[in-house]
């Protein structure tokens, strides 16, 4: 990628691997998202979703031992990110909702980190008991940020206010407020100091964490070593094989529901975050279907 402009007519997820499946066959709706207002530092996310689907068209359909897309995958038109907030995140809404209605899988490209509160919406609509598991190098848990609540920096808080259940993984920047609201409500954590020093446990959710998760990958979680394309980096960030092995840690013995990938910022000419954020995506596809076989 040379500019910007290259990342335009973006092909279906990993289709020149894996031939895109009609809706009805396809395990996993990919929904892309090229959502930027509240961006408060770097720009860049509306290209997200873009480069993300650009990336997956150099990803091998095989990997660790299997063939996940083998599964079936759909990717939806983007959805259109004009106008009020609320106008936008009633689309994601209804596209997610879309999704489960078919009794598919709904996979969110972002776009950012506000638009988690869409599937959020959509699945507790439905009426499904679950929990959100939240890769992130922030907490996001502010109430209003520059006079917005529903900022990026705030999304986790809208969230926490609909009483679905949190747990942080990777967290190494946040306010005073947030550090309190963490300690004095139920949200659970396990932060990117705690894991560097001394990794995973064998269990990372509470045993009463719900069995069903939704989960949000914020790609500043990683390391900016390995993922500077984002608006906000933050030093001490996830390995890959961390991030992966949270993933797997979190997802034995539950069944994910949904997920979005979230904050790529891709930066022309920097083409490894865009591939690493693709991969991420298809990894947490094999990661649910080896958890569900
Ligand atoms: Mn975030």
């Amino acid at each position: 990628m040379s500019n910007p402009s290259d990342y335009a007519n973006p092909p279906a997820f990993h289709s020149d691997d894996l031939p895109p499946s009609p809706p009805s066959e396809a395990a996993f709706h990919i929904i892309p998202v090229p959502w930027e207002t509240s961006v408060s530092y770097g720009g860049g996310t509306a290209n997200g979703p873009n480069a993300i689907l650009h990336a997956s068209t150099q990803l091998e359909a095989y990997i660790d031992g299997g063939i996940p897309g083998k599964a079936g995958l759909h990717t939806a038109p983007p959805v259109n990110c004009e106008g009020e907030t609320t106008e936008i995140l009633a689309r994601i809404r209804s596209a997610t909702a879309e999704v489960l209605q078919f009794g598919k899988l709904p996979i969110l490209l972002g776009g950012e980190h506000a638009m988690t509160l869409g599937p959020i919406q959509a699945i507790k609509e439905k009426g499904i008991s679950f929990g959100i598991v939240q890769f992130d190098a922030h907490a996001d848990l502010r109430d209003t940020y520059q006079g917005d609540p529903h900022s990026h920096a705030c999304v986790m808080k809208r969230i926490f206010d609909l009483d679905i259940p949190i747990f942080q993984i990777g967290v190494r920047a946040l306010s005073e407020p947030e550090a309190e609201l963490r300690s004095s409500s139920n949200i659970g954590f396990l932060d990117a100091n705690t894991i560097d020093r001394s990794g995973f446990p064998k269990n990372t959710l509470p045993e009463d964490f719900p069995e069903n998760l939704f989960i949000t990958f914020d790609v500043d979680g990683l390391d900016p070593s390995i993922m500077p394309s984002t608006g906000t980096p933050e030093p001490g960030g996830l390995s890959w094989y961390q991030a992966l092995e949270g993933l797997e840690n979190v997802m034995r013995d539950r069944t994910v529901i949904g997920a979005d990938v979230v904050e790529l910022a891709p930066k022309p000419g920097m083409h490894a975050s865009d591939f690493i954020a693709a991969k991420l995506v298809y990894k947490i596809m094999d990661l649910i279907v080896k958890n569900s076989s």
